[in-house]
């Protein structure tokens, strides 16, 4: 028989052979599972003298401990190595691209918003959103648009009934936004000057061609302390179309204009080139309309209950869809809101594009063509 000096050599030698867990484990089995070399030796110790018994007894309960120590080191190594190799196939690389399999696209006008934000936000504007229904204080009263005011009329608005088992009374009845100017009178009802903040969102409008849908979407702006002036709203806006096109400079020019809760009021156009199949923003002999702006009426102050005698301030309203097919040389409004895959697969951007103004606004986010 072989010497139990000679077997523990030779087991630990295989031990420290075994590649794999599978192969430590068939080797833990042929030594001492059921059938095992040194089990079948333990049963021959019952048929020894009982001198010859100890001894061996001793002897293979010494292979067995040897064998057992040595098992479960070369176990721990096995497991360490299985883990790294497979956090080493798995590492996944963080600067990738995410999820490049991703279908959806981020509509153009969710685009312009994030755009839009991330501007005004580095010039220190705080975001206010708010509801779609609104009262018709913070729709029309507030701003300076009494009872018998032209744009309140049926025609443009759509208005809500208080209570549908009663006669519809137009004078108490609530109305889905005609702009998003509601968020700024409740922001002033809320908060003392300085208030510098965007309003953006949905507005609805009783009104449906090729440049108008019923619902569309607006930004407004505020800003309102001790001092701010006209100068102040033209610095401002200028920044934001530089921003907003991404270029150096641009032509700007203010035209005189109305609207009942500024006063003076202006529509601020960019210059542009127009030819049969092209417009270029920032060049050219042309105007074109980008948005309206003004120094907020007294009236208003005084409705947000702001006094305008130690108070003043600009404001700006400014159509995202309109700049979403400016921007993207989309042609028709209509299919903004026609939910059509192709459409979004041409026009939309991938998602987890994050709109920032670092290295210029489209240098982190990519339309998909
Ligand atoms: C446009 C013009 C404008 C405003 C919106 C405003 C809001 C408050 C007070 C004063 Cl609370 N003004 N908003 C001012 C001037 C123009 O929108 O053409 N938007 C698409």
């Amino acid at each position: 028989m072989e010497d139990i000096k000679d077997i523990e050599q030779r087991i630990l030698e295989e031990v420290s052979k075994a590649s794999d867990l599978k192969a430590l484990d068939e080797i833990r089995v042929s030594a001492m599972g059921k059938k095992g070399e040194i089990t079948e030796m333990m049963k021959t110790l019952g048929q020894m003298s009982a001198d010859e018994r100890i001894e061996t007894a001793k002897k293979l309960n010494l292979l067995k401990s040897a064998v057992e120590e040595a098992l479960s080191k070369r176990k721990d190594i096995l497991e360490n190595e299985a883990l790294n190799a497979k956090l080493a196939c798995e590492k996944i690389d963080v600067t990738l691209p995410c999820r490049p399999e991703t279908q959806g696209r981020i509509h153009p006008v969710s685009k312009i918003y994030e755009e839009v934000a991330a501007i005004f936000g580095e010039l220190g504007f705080e975001v206010a959103e708010g509801p779609s229904i609104e009262d018709q204080f913070h729709n029309f009263n507030a701003l300076n648009m009494p009872l018998n005011h032209p744009a309140r009329q049926m025609q443009d608005t759509f208005y809500i009934a208080h209570d549908k088992d009663k006669p519809f009374e137009m004078d108490d009845a609530y109305v889905v936004r005609t702009h998003t100017s509601g968020m700024q009178i409740r922001t002033m009802e809320n908060k003392k000057p300085p208030i510098r903040i965007i309003a953006p969102g949905r507005t609805y409008r009783s009104d449906f061609d090729a440049t108008h849908t019923p619902m569309f979407h607006q930004v407004e702006g505020l800003v309102i302390d001790k001092t701010t002036t006209l100068a102040h709203l033209k610095g401002c806006l200028y920044d934001f179309v530089k921003a907003f096109f991404e270029l150096d400079d641009i032509p700007v020019r203010y035209r005189p204009s109305y609207f009942p809760f500024t006063e003076p009021s202006a529509e601020m156009d960019i210059g542009c080139l127009k030819t049969k199949t092209e417009l270029k923003i920032g060049a050219g002999n042309d105007w074109l309309e980008i948005l309206g702006c003004g120094m907020v009426h007294p009236n208003v102050l005084k409705a947000g209950g702001i006094d305008p005698d130690e108070y003043q301030g600009f404001a700006f309203g400014v159509g995202l869809d309109r700049l979403a097919m400016l921007k993207y040389g989309i042609p028709d409004l209509r299919t903004f809101f026609e939910s059509d895959v192709r459409w979004m697969k041409n026009y939309g951007f991938a998602p987890l594009d994050f709109s920032s103004l670092t290295g210029g606004l489209s240098n982190n986010g990519g339309q998909l063509r």
